[in-house]
Protein backbone atom coordinates (compact mmCIF):
# COMPACT_ATOMS: atom_id res chain seq x y z
CA UNK A 1 0.00 0.00 0.00
CA UNK A 2 1.00 3.59 -0.89
CA UNK A 3 2.38 5.33 2.66
CA UNK A 4 2.49 8.34 1.39
CA UNK A 5 -1.12 9.48 0.98
CA UNK A 6 -3.34 10.58 3.69
CA UNK A 7 -5.34 8.40 5.39
CA UNK A 8 -8.84 8.81 6.58
CA UNK A 9 -9.16 9.38 10.43
CA UNK A 10 -10.15 6.09 11.86
CA UNK A 11 -13.49 8.02 13.58
CA UNK A 12 -15.62 10.63 12.52
CA UNK A 13 -14.49 14.39 12.90
CA UNK A 14 -17.70 15.03 15.80
CA UNK A 15 -16.87 11.39 16.90
CA UNK A 16 -14.13 13.08 20.33
CA UNK A 17 -16.48 15.79 21.26
CA UNK A 18 -17.13 17.52 23.66
CA UNK A 19 -13.65 17.34 24.37
CA UNK A 20 -12.38 17.72 21.00
CA UNK A 21 -14.59 19.57 18.44
CA UNK A 22 -15.28 18.66 15.31
CA UNK A 23 -14.43 21.76 13.51
CA UNK A 24 -10.94 21.05 15.15
CA UNK A 25 -10.33 17.57 14.11
CA UNK A 26 -11.66 18.31 10.27
CA UNK A 27 -9.06 21.52 10.15
CA UNK A 28 -6.22 19.68 11.86
CA UNK A 29 -6.51 16.32 9.51
CA UNK A 30 -7.95 18.22 6.03
CA UNK A 31 -5.65 20.96 6.35
CA UNK A 32 -2.80 20.92 8.96
CA UNK A 33 -1.87 17.34 8.14
CA UNK A 34 -2.60 17.14 4.88
CA UNK A 35 -0.04 19.97 4.43
CA UNK A 36 2.61 17.79 5.62
CA UNK A 37 2.57 15.30 3.51
CA UNK A 38 1.91 17.78 0.06
CA UNK A 39 5.28 19.45 1.57
CA UNK A 40 6.95 16.31 2.04
CA UNK A 41 5.86 15.00 -1.66
CA UNK A 42 7.00 18.60 -3.38
CA UNK A 43 10.33 17.84 -1.41
CA UNK A 44 11.22 14.20 -2.51
CA UNK A 45 10.20 15.08 -6.07
CA UNK A 46 13.77 15.83 -6.27
CA UNK A 47 14.27 12.79 -4.91
CA UNK A 48 11.71 9.83 -6.21
CA UNK A 49 13.45 6.78 -5.50
CA UNK A 50 12.92 7.87 -1.26
CA UNK A 51 9.58 7.22 -1.86
CA UNK A 52 10.59 3.41 -2.20
CA UNK A 53 11.34 3.67 2.00
CA UNK A 54 8.43 4.09 4.30
CA UNK A 55 8.24 8.06 5.71
CA UNK A 56 9.11 6.26 9.50
CA UNK A 57 12.25 5.21 8.08
CA UNK A 58 13.13 8.36 6.58
CA UNK A 59 12.70 10.32 9.64
CA UNK A 60 14.34 7.77 11.81
CA UNK A 61 17.50 7.92 9.49
CA UNK A 62 17.81 11.79 8.81
CA UNK A 63 21.18 11.48 8.19
CA UNK A 64 21.05 9.08 4.90
CA UNK A 65 19.06 11.75 3.54
CA UNK A 66 20.15 14.32 1.04
CA UNK A 67 21.09 17.51 2.59
CA UNK A 68 18.97 19.75 0.45
CA UNK A 69 15.76 17.98 1.90
CA UNK A 70 16.80 16.76 4.93
CA UNK A 71 15.31 19.62 7.17
CA UNK A 72 11.93 18.98 4.70
CA UNK A 73 11.80 15.38 5.99
CA UNK A 74 12.23 16.46 9.69
CA UNK A 75 9.71 18.85 9.58
CA UNK A 76 7.14 17.59 7.16
CA UNK A 77 7.97 14.00 7.12
CA UNK A 78 7.82 14.22 11.15
CA UNK A 79 4.14 16.50 10.75
CA UNK A 80 2.84 13.55 8.51
CA UNK A 81 4.30 10.58 10.38
CA UNK A 82 3.31 12.22 13.97
CA UNK A 83 0.01 12.93 12.90
CA UNK A 84 -0.86 9.28 11.41
CA UNK A 85 0.24 8.18 14.73
CA UNK A 86 -1.65 11.06 17.08
CA UNK A 87 -4.94 10.16 15.21
CA UNK A 88 -4.58 6.14 16.32
CA UNK A 89 -3.77 6.91 20.01
CA UNK A 90 -7.51 8.72 20.80
CA UNK A 91 -11.12 7.52 20.43
CA UNK A 92 -14.38 8.14 21.28
CA UNK A 93 -15.75 6.64 24.49
CA UNK A 94 -12.29 6.24 25.66
CA UNK A 95 -9.46 8.11 28.35
CA UNK A 96 -9.44 6.85 32.28
CA UNK A 97 -7.18 4.89 33.41
CA UNK A 98 -5.70 1.71 31.87
CA UNK A 99 -5.38 -1.49 33.17
CA UNK A 100 -3.40 -4.16 32.20
CA UNK A 101 0.19 -4.36 30.52
CA UNK A 102 0.29 -0.24 30.55
CA UNK A 103 -1.09 -0.01 33.61
CA UNK A 104 1.45 -2.46 35.36
CA UNK A 105 4.07 -0.82 33.23
CA UNK A 106 3.21 3.35 33.71
CA UNK A 107 2.82 2.11 37.98
CA UNK A 108 6.24 0.62 37.80
CA UNK A 109 8.18 3.09 35.54
CA UNK A 110 6.74 6.53 37.40
CA UNK A 111 4.98 5.15 40.59
CA UNK A 112 1.23 5.52 39.80
CA UNK A 113 -1.13 6.55 36.85
CA UNK A 114 -1.40 9.91 38.69
CA UNK A 115 2.42 10.63 38.91
CA UNK A 116 2.62 9.95 35.10
CA UNK A 117 -0.33 11.78 34.47
CA UNK A 118 1.10 14.79 36.12
CA UNK A 119 4.32 14.03 34.14
CA UNK A 120 2.92 14.05 30.68
CA UNK A 121 0.83 17.35 31.58
CA UNK A 122 3.66 19.36 32.31
CA UNK A 123 5.34 17.81 29.44
CA UNK A 124 2.50 19.56 27.43
CA UNK A 125 2.49 22.44 29.15
CA UNK A 126 6.14 23.27 29.39
CA UNK A 127 6.63 22.54 26.07
CA UNK A 128 7.50 26.33 24.76
CA UNK A 129 6.00 27.17 21.41
CA UNK A 130 4.92 24.46 19.25
CA UNK A 131 5.68 20.44 19.78
CA UNK A 132 4.80 17.24 21.13
CA UNK A 133 4.61 15.49 24.68
CA UNK A 134 5.53 11.66 24.18
CA UNK A 135 5.41 8.24 26.35
CA UNK A 136 8.38 6.61 24.46
CA UNK A 137 10.21 3.79 24.67
CA UNK A 138 13.80 4.68 25.25
CA UNK A 139 16.51 2.13 25.85
CA UNK A 140 13.92 -0.42 27.22
CA UNK A 141 12.40 2.01 29.70
CA UNK A 142 9.00 4.16 29.71
CA UNK A 143 10.08 7.62 29.78
CA UNK A 144 7.81 10.84 29.52
CA UNK A 145 9.58 13.58 27.60
CA UNK A 146 8.75 16.64 24.85
CA UNK A 147 9.71 17.82 21.08
CA UNK A 148 9.53 20.78 19.47
CA UNK A 149 8.64 21.89 15.91
CA UNK A 150 7.61 18.03 14.07
CA UNK A 151 10.22 16.20 15.48
CA UNK A 152 9.63 12.89 16.22
CA UNK A 153 10.97 10.53 19.05
CA UNK A 154 12.24 8.13 15.97
CA UNK A 155 15.14 10.58 15.32
CA UNK A 156 16.93 9.90 18.88
CA UNK A 157 15.33 6.42 18.59
CA UNK A 158 12.98 6.34 21.03
CA UNK A 159 9.76 4.05 20.42
CA UNK A 160 6.34 6.24 20.46
CA UNK A 161 3.55 4.45 22.63
CA UNK A 162 1.67 7.98 23.07
CA UNK A 163 1.87 11.45 21.88
CA UNK A 164 0.13 14.59 23.16
CA UNK A 165 0.17 17.36 20.00
CA UNK A 166 0.58 20.92 21.94
CA UNK A 167 0.55 22.71 18.74
CA UNK A 168 -1.94 25.79 19.43
CA UNK A 169 -3.54 24.29 15.83
CA UNK A 170 -4.89 21.22 17.82
CA UNK A 171 -7.13 23.53 20.07
CA UNK A 172 -7.01 26.96 19.50
CA UNK A 173 -10.75 26.78 18.02
CA UNK A 174 -12.25 25.36 21.04
CA UNK A 175 -9.58 26.15 24.21
CA UNK A 176 -8.45 29.51 22.50
CA UNK A 177 -4.90 29.88 24.26
CA UNK A 178 -6.14 27.82 27.28
CA UNK A 179 -3.34 24.58 26.84
CA UNK A 180 -3.93 23.46 30.14
CA UNK A 181 -8.09 22.83 29.11
CA UNK A 182 -6.91 21.29 26.23
CA UNK A 183 -4.55 18.80 27.87
CA UNK A 184 -7.29 18.12 30.61
CA UNK A 185 -9.89 17.51 27.74
CA UNK A 186 -7.28 15.08 26.13
CA UNK A 187 -7.17 12.88 29.30
CA UNK A 188 -10.60 11.79 28.26
CA UNK A 189 -10.10 10.28 24.66
CA UNK A 190 -6.76 8.77 25.15
CA UNK A 191 -6.80 5.08 23.50
CA UNK A 192 -5.41 2.83 26.25
CA UNK A 193 -5.98 -0.03 23.81
CA UNK A 194 -3.72 1.21 20.66
CA UNK A 195 -0.90 1.90 23.61
CA UNK A 196 -1.16 -1.26 24.68
CA UNK A 197 -1.08 -2.74 21.27
CA UNK A 198 2.14 -0.44 20.98
CA UNK A 199 3.79 -1.17 23.36
CA UNK A 200 3.36 -4.79 22.57
CA UNK A 201 4.64 -4.62 19.22
CA UNK A 202 7.79 -2.96 20.73
CA UNK A 203 8.88 -6.20 22.52
MN1 LIG B 1 -0.95 18.97 14.77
Amino acid sequence: MNEYELKPLPYSADALEPYIDAQTMTIHHDKHHKAYLDKLLTGLEKHPDLKKKHPEELVKDLNSVPEDIRTVVRNHGGGFINHNFFWTVMAPKAGGEPSGKVGDAIASAFGSFDKFKEELTSAGLNRFGSGWAWLVINKGKLEVYSTANQDSPLIEGKIPLLALDVWEHSYYLKHQSNRAAYIQDWWNVVNWKQVEDNLKKSE
